[in-house]
């Protein structure tokens, strides 16, 4: 996993191994898209509690605004985080073994009352709606922002008008 740093980040891509990297750079690759300066770590709330603390602190404290993160089956990352701060969490369920993410999506999307995290849909997609979503937000302060994502919006919108079928 290349370690994506910036002095200055706005978002905050964590995932709980770097086995998740593969996943999560596509959150890494919207933001870079759009310009969004960004952080990405591999931390596990396990494995790793204390340097995750040291982490969100840190990032905090340079300035960012939000965290996306990515963890796999008993996928908690997302919930600790936010249990941290009050900035704005993002969870995106990796894929897993056994049960094909399915166990990383309902342990990141059923957080108690409480302490919310807005949950993506599992895997790459996910990871890049992730992503968007972090743009999405940054753009409400941000009008220069705010009018590339409308440009990306309308080249999603012109590649359907324009899309030709297979004839049969
Ligand atoms: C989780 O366990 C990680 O987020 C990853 O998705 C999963 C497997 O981790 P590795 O065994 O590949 O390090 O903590």
């Amino acid at each position: 996993m290349k370690k994506t740093v910036s002095a200055k980040p706005l978002v905050g891509i964590v995932m709980g191994s770097t086995s998740d990297w593969d996943v999560m750079q596509n959150a890494a690759k919207q933001l870079k898209d759009f310009g969004v300066a960004c952080e990405a770590r591999a931390l596990s709330a396990h494995r790793s509690p204390d340097e995750l603390n040291v982490w969100i602190a840190d990032i905090t404290a340079r300035g960012a605004k939000c965290f996306i993160a990515g963890a796999g089956g008993a996928a908690h990352l997302a919930g600790v985080i936010a249990a941290k701060t009050t900035l704005p969490v993002l969870g995106v369920p990796m894929p897993s073994k056994h049960l094909h993410g399915l166990d990383s999506l309902l342990s990141i999307v059923q957080m108690p009352k409480g302490i919310p995290v807005a949950t993506f849909a599992i895997g790459e997609a996910g990871a890049a709606n992730a992503g968007l979503f972090a743009v999405a937000m940054l753009a409400l302060s941000d009008a220069a922002l705010a009018k590339k994502l409308t440009a990306f919006r309308a080249k999603q919108a012109d590649a359907v008008k324009t899309a030709k079928l297979p004839k049969v």
